[in-house]
C-alpha cells in the first residue's frame, strides 16, 4: 500500500460516485452506493485521487463553476455532458448496442451511426477531461464498456501515465464481437491501455481471438503484442466487502428483522433471488425452473418460498417494460396455480431494497438462486455467501457468470436447461442441511478476494507498469530542453528513420503502406538541413519506388544495401540469398501449400513467409510450428529468424540495422548530431549500435510507447512527424537569421542551424567515401525552402 500512496490515482467511470441535484437551496450532493464505490472507497482512503464522471445532472454553463467546486470537495471532477449527447451515448450506443452484444445477445443490439458518433464525442470529452488534470506520475484507471475509446484517445495525447481499463461485463465471443459495425475502432480504443482487467479468463480469451480476427494481432494468454508495446491482460474477478455485510447484520435493527422473517417462514425453506430487472439476469428462466420444481414436487409446494427482489432498471426502455410484463405474468401464473390461503410460493418485490435489508434476506435464505443467462461477474452469490457465514447455505449459480469461475462450491447450472435447474433445486432442498465443506471453499474466496484486494491488485499491477524500466523514456518534445539545444546547435545533423510503424502506421497489406504527402514533405524538407537515411527492412525496389525521388539516403533489407543521398546502391556484404533458397525455401513452400492465403517472398538476401492473408488463428498456429522447425533447421548456421507482423523472415546474421548504423556513422565523421527513430526489434539493434561517445549528441526516439532502448518516445507515427516538422522549423528559423555582425558573428550563424543539405547531398555523391565535407556556414548556402 505504501507504493500505491505515492501516485495520484485518476478514476474515470460513466457516473460519479456522487450525484448532483438542484434543489431549493441550490446544488446538493448525494452519495451513491454500488459495487465500484464500495470496491474503491477503501483504496481511496489511503491514496490521493480524483474521480471523473458525469455528475448525474445536466448543468448549465452558468452553474458549472459552482458544481465543479462542490464536487472537488468530494475528490470528484465532473464531465459535463449535454443531453443531446448523453441519450445517444448512454442509452443509444452503450446500453442498446454494447450491453446486449457484450452479453452475446447480438440480435438485441441496434446499431445507429448517430449514436456511435455521440459515443465517440463523449469518450473524447472524458479523455480531454482526464488529460486536463493528469500529471506525470499519475495512474489512470478507466471503468467499463461506456468508455472503451478513452484509453486510445488518452494515449494519443502522450501523457506518459500508465492507463488501466477494467471491463465489468463479459467480453463476447469473437464471432459475436465481429458483427459490431465499429468492431475495429472499439478494439483499437481498448488497446490504448497498458493493462486490461477482466473478471474471467473466458473474456480474455474472447478478446484475444477478437484482436486476432479483427486486427490480426497475435497474443499470449497474458499479453497482446502490438508492434511496439504490449497490452497486459489480467484476470481479476471483483470481490465484495464481507466485513460490511457482517457489520450490517450485527445491528439491533437487522437482528430484529431477521427474527421476524424467520418467524414468518417458520418450517419453510427460503430461496432468495436478487437481481436488477434486466434481460441478462435470467429472471424468467429462474421462474420457469421454480414452476417446474413445484410441479414435480407437490410435497414442497407449501413449504418453500422464492423471495425474488427485482430492482427496476432502465424503466423508460420498451424492452425492459416488456421484460417487466413477462415477469409479472410468470409470477402471477405460479402464484395463481400454487398459492393456498396460507401460502404464496413467490414473493415478488419489484423495488430496490436497501443493502442492509438485502443482507438480512440473504442471511435467512437456505438457497440462493442466481441464474443470469450471461453476467460479467455477479456479486449476489458472493453477498449471499458472506451473509450466511457460519450457517452455510446452497448457492445455485449459472455457469454463464464470471462468478462461476471462482466459486468452486456452487452448484453450477445452465439457466436455459429448466429441468436441470428444477432438479438441482429439488436436490438442494432434499438435503437436510447445506454442505459445509463446499460452502467453506466459497467462503474462503469471498473473504480473501475482497473488493479492497481486487482494487489493490489492479493498482499495484498498473503502478508496476509505470515503474517498469520501459517507462523511463521521456516524451519527445523537440521544442524543450535538452533536445532543443542539441537540435539548435547541430551543424551537421544525421537523421536515421525506420519506415513501417515509425513514419507510416502499419496497414493490413504491407504493399499499401505507400508514403503519403505529409511523409514525403517531411523527408524532403528534412533533407534540406540534415543527411537523412530511411533504414528499413523493405527491399530495394519498394524503397526506390516510394522514396527514390527524394534527396535522402536509403538502407534496404536491414542494412544489406545502402544508397547514399543522391548516390547509387552499394551492397555492404556479399551475402546472397542462394543458400536460403536452397535449404529454407522448400520448408517455407511446404508451409505455404498447407496454409491457404500465405505466401513466400524472396528478397535479395532473405526469405520471408507472410501469413497475413491466411485465417488468423490457423496462420498463428502454423507460424509457431514453422518457428520450431526453422530453429532445428538453422542450428549452427549463420542465419537469424525474425518474427514480424504476421511474417517470419530468415536472413543472414551479419545483415542487421545495427551494423548498417555503424557503417553510416563511419561514412559521416563530421556529423555532430544524430536523431534516430524506430519502433520494432530491428530498430533496437539500430539504437544499440550507436557508440557511447555519440550518446550525448544523439536523440533516440521510440514510436508507439516507451522502450528501454530509446531515451525518448512518441505515441504514434503522426506525432513523430509532428516533432520532425518542429525540428525543420527550428532549423529553418536558424538558417533564416542573418549572420550576427561583429564578434563571433560567423560562428553564431553556424550554431543557429545545420549546414545546408542540398549542397552536401551533391558533395556526398561526389566523394568516394560518401563523406560530407564540412561547408562554411552562411545564409547563401542554406537550401531554399521547398514549396
Ligand atoms: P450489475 O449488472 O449491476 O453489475 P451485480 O454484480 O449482480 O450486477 O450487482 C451489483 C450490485 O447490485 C450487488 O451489490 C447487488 O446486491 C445489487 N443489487 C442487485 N439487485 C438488487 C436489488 N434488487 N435491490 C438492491 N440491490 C440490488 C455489473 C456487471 C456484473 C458485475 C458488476 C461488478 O453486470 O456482472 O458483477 O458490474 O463488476
Amino acid at each position: 500500500m505504501e507504493r500505491m500512496a505515492k501516485n495520484r490515482l485518476i478514476v474515470a467511470s460513466v457516473r460519479l460516485p456522487v450525484t448532483m441535484t438542484r434543489g431549493e437551496q441550490g446544488w446538493q450532493v448525494a452519495h451513491s452506493t454500488g459495487g465500484l464505490v464500495t470496491a474503491l472507497s477503501s483504496v481511496l482512503e489511503r491514496q490521493k485521487f480524483t474521480w471523473l464522471g458525469w455528475p448525474g445532472a445536466y448543468v448549465d454553463e452558468a452553474d458549472r463553476r459552482t458544481v465543479t467546486r462542490e464536487l472537488a470537495k468530494h475528490g470528484t471532477s465532473p464531465v459535463f455532458i449535454e443531453q443531446e449527447h448523453m441519450d445517444p451515448f448512454y442509452q443509444g450506443f452503450s446500453n442498446e448496442v454494447l450491453w446486449p452484444l457484450f452479453h452475446n445477445l447480438m440480435e438485441r443490439a441496434r446499431f445507429d451511426r448517430n449514436n456511435w458518433r455521440s459515443y465517440r464525442t463523449v469518450n473524447q470529452m472524458y479523455a480531454d477531461a482526464i488529460a486536463k488534470i493528469a500529471r506525470p506520475g499519475d495512474v489512470i484507471w478507466i471503468h467499463d464498456y461506456q468508455l472503451c475509446l478513452v484509453p486510445q484517445l488518452l494515449r494519443a495525447k502522450g501523457l506518459g501515465c500508465p492507463i488501466g481499463f477494467f471491463l465489468h461485463i463479459p467480453f463476447p465471443s469473437a464471432e459475436t464481437y465481429r458483427t459490431l459495425p465499429v468492431a475495429e475502432d472499439l478494439l483499437r480504443g481498448l488497446l490504448g491501455a497498458d493493462l486490461l482487467g477482466f473478471h474471467a479468463y473466458e473474456y480474455v480469451s474472447n478478446l484475444r481471438m477478437a484482436a486476432l480476427r479483427v486486427l490480426g494481432i497475435e497474443s499470449e494468454p497474458a499479453a497482446l503484442r502490438l508492434q511496439s508495446r504490449e497490452v497486459q491482460l489480467e484476470v481479476m474477478p471483483i470481490g465484495i466487502d464481507p466485513g460490511e455485510i457482517a457489520e450490517m447484520l450485527r445491528t439491533a435493527e437487522a437482528r430484529k428483522e431477521l427474527t421476524e422473517l424467520e418467524r414468518n417462514y417458520a418450517g419453510k425453506r427460503i430461496i432468495v433471488g436478487v437481481d436488477r430487472l434486466d434481460y441478462t439476469k435470467g429472471i424468467p428462466q429462474k421462474l420457469e425452473a421454480y414452476e417446474e420444481f413445484l410441479h414435480n414436487h407437490p410435497e414442497w409446494r407449501e413449504s418453500t418460498v422464492l423471495i425474488q427482489v427485482a430492482a427496476p432498471s432502465r424503466t423508460g426502455v420498451e424492452e425492459y417494460q416488456n421484460l417487466k410484463r413477462s415477469v409479472d405474468e410468470l409470477v402471477g401464473r405460479i402464484n395463481g396455480q400454487y398459492s393456498t390461503p396460507n401460502h404464496t410460493p413467490v414473493v415478488y418485490i419489484n423495488q430496490s431494497v436497501s443493502r442492509d435489508k438485502l443482507a438480512v434476506l440473504y442471511r435467512a435464505a437456505d438457497v440462493a438462486l442466481v441464474t443470469p443467462i450471461r453476467d460479467g461477474m455477479n456479486l449476489v452469490g458472493l453477498e449471499y455467501v458472506a451473509a450466511r457465514g457460519q450457517r452455510g447455505g446452497t448457492l445455485i449459480l449459472s455457469e454463464f457468470t464470471g462468478a462461476a469461475h471462482c466459486m468452486p462450491g456452487a452448484r453450477l447450472v445452465n439457466p436455459f436447461n429448466t429441468s436441470q435447474v428444477a432438479t438441482v433445486l429439488g436436490d438442494a432442498l432434499e438435503n437436510e442441511g447445506p454442505n459445509f465443506e463446499t460452502f467453506a471453499h466459497m467462503s474462503r474466496f469471498v473473504n480473501e478476494n475482497t473488493s479492497l484486494f481486487w482494487a489493490k491488485r489492479f493498482l499495484t499491477r498498473l503502478e508496476h507498469l509505470s515503474g517498469d524500466p520501459h517507462h523511463e523514456a521521456k516524451l519527445l518534445r523537440i521544442n524543450e530542453e535538452p533536445v532543443l539545444g542539441l537540435v539548435k546547435n547541430a551543424r551537421s545533423p544525421l537523421v536515421f528513420l525506420d519506415y513501417d510503424g515509425t513514419l507510416r502506421s502499419y496497414v493490413i497489406n504491407p504493399k499499401e503502406a505507400v508514403p503519403d504527402a505529409r511523409i514525403l514533405n517531411v523527408l524532403q524538407r528534412l533533407a534540406e538541413y540534415a543527411t537523412v537515411y530511411v533504414v528499413s527492412g523493405r527491399d530495394r525496389r519498394t524503397l526506390e519506388d516510394w522514396l527514390g525521388g527524394l534527396p535522402i539516403g536509403l538502407v534496404c533489407e536491414h542494412g544489406l544495401s545502402i544508397k547514399p543521398p543522391g548516390g547509387e546502391w552499394q551492397d555492404r556484404t556479399n551475402v546472397s540469398g542462394s543458400a536460403l533458397a536452397r535449404f529454407v525455401r522448400p520448408l517455407l513452400e511446404d508451409f505455404s501449400r498447407r496454409t491457404p492465403g500465405s505466401a513466400i517472398e524472396m528478397k535479395q538476401a532473405a526469405i520471408a513467409w507472410h501469413y497475413r492473408g491466411a485465417d488468423p488463428e490457423y496462420g498463428s498456429f502454423q507460424a509457431k510450428e514453422l518457428l520450431t522447425r526453422l530453429e532445428d533447421l538453422l542450428k549452427r548456421r549463420p542465419y537469424r529468424v525474425l518474427r514480424g507482423n504476421r511474417v517470419i523472415e530468415v536472413r543472414h546474421e551479419h545483415v542487421t540495422k545495427g551494423s548498417a548504423v555503424g557503417h553510416l556513422l563511419d561514412r559521416h565523421p563530421d556529423a555532430d548530431f544524430l536523431f534516430c527513430a524506430g519502433d520494432d526489434r530491428t530498430d533496437e539493434e539500430m539504437m544499440n549500435a550507436i557508440p557511447k561517445a555519440w550518446r550525448p549528441r544523439a536523440v533516440t526516439c521510440w514510436v508507439g510507447s516507451r522502450n528501454v532502448t530509446a531515451d525518448y518516445w512518441r505515441e504514434s507515427d503522426a506525432s513523430l512527424l509532428g516533432e520532425l516538422e518542429a525540428m525543420i522549423r527550428i532549423w529553418r528559423r536558424g538558417s533564416a537569421q542573418p549572420p550576427a555582425a561583429g564578434k563571433g558573428g560567423r560562428k553564431k550563424a553556424t550554431a543557429s542551424g545545420p549546414a545546408r543539405a542540398k549542397k552536401r547531398t551533391s558533395t556526398t555523391q561526389a566523394t568516394a567515401s560518401g563523406r560530407a565535407p564540412r561547408s562554411a556556414p552562411g545564409p547563401q548556402r542554406r537550401a531554399k525552402k521547398t514549396p
